[in-house]
């Protein structure tokens, strides 16, 4: 980290334990109401917690690698996701567990466009893809998708945020450290929380600088991607700050290895009620949309969280 992003960190952090927002000038002008995100799906209103599928038509994503390569099985799941209660799907077609290799972009689109095509077909609601490759997402956007979602918050194609915003449509901003291949080498930070969030409110600019207006950027600090069981666990307790920037906050903590790790190494299957812990925290502590695998389970717990955070 340079000198400057490390004071700006520092002072994130101070002012995140007095408990200042640092929203200041930097944040989205925002009209009374809830956030809403303007797809061509059409508009997705997070005047409630919004649940976000997870279709991986991967040979080799952590949990469901496998299971929707095949675009007759992913189109079915798709539709049961969303008649459990899934208000957006993510599709993608690279791996981005820790140690993946990067898929070149002829793999990669061999096995996301039959699946978002037959997705597509079998649903209405908004499908982000799940990619950092702008080729990718104009072939995404072509097939009827409606959001991207960078796990490198636009920083390994630089053609992808101005291409989200000519073709005007929202995009996911996520924190990583390091690449996939590195990430959980040896994380290590001053100030999780702090440095985390100045690292989205520079995405979140740089996006804007490339034309994406305000209403159309969601963020989202990563957990897993670069993270100790700690940080993941600090990130989530202080995810407040991260929403203090004024984007609506996307976290997806489904059957992720901290869960497996607190629980004493469980296996991907059995993280149901750890996953569903960590939803309620993040819900509660700002969380607008929830990345999970088990939609309905998920629905029934974001539901009762959002209403114990309204009263
Ligand atoms: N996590 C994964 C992939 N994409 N995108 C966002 N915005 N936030 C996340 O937390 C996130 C993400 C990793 O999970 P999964 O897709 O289940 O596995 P894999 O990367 O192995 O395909």
């Amino acid at each position: 980290m340079t000198r400057r992003r490390a004071l700006r960190a520092g002072r994130l952090g101070r002012r995140a334990r007095s408990g200042d927002s640092i929203t200041g000038s930097e944040s989205p002008a925002r009209s009374s109401g809830p956030p809403v995100l303007r797809t061509r799906s059409g508009p997705l209103v997070l005047d409630r917690v919004a649940l976000v599928g997870i279709l991986n038509a991967t040979p080799d994503s952590f949990s469901d690698g496998g299971r929707h390569l095949d675009p007759g099985r992913a189109a079915a799941a798709a539709a049961e996701m969303v008649a459990e209660g899934a208000a957006m799907l993510d599709v993608g077609a690279e791996s981005t567990r820790p140690g993946a290799r990067p898929v070149p972009a002829d793999e990669e689109r061999r096995r996301l466009l039959p699946v978002l095509r037959a997705v597509r077909a079998a649903v209405r609601v908004p499908i982000s893809v799940d990619t950092s490759k702008a080729t990718i997402v104009r072939l995404a956007l072509e097939e009827g998708a409606d959001v991207v979602n960078d796990v490198s918050a636009g920083r390994f194609d630089p053609a992808l945020l101005p291409l989200c915003a000519e073709q005007g449509v929202p995009v996911v901003l996520m924190h990583m450290q390091g690449t996939p291949v590195t990430m959980q080498l040896d994380p290590r930070y001053a100030d999780v929380v702090a440095e985390v969030a100045a690292f989205l409110a520079e995405r979140a600019g740089a996006a804007r600088a490339a034309g994406v207006a305000a209403d159309a950027i969601v963020v989202d600090p990563g957990i897993g991607f670069g993270k100790t069981v700690a940080h993941n666990c600090a990130l989530l307790a202080r995810l407040d700050l991260v929403a203090s920037l004024g984007y609506p906050v996307l976290v997806g903590v489904s059957r992720k290895g901290f869960i497996g790790q607190l629980l004493g190494e469980r296996p991907t299957s059995e993280r149901l009620l750890g996953t569903a812990a960590a939803v309620a925290l993040a819900v509660a502590k700002g969380a607008r949309l929830v990345r999970v695998h088990e939609v309905g389970a998920m629905r029934d717990v974001a539901r009762v969280a959002e209403a114990v955070v309204g009263a």
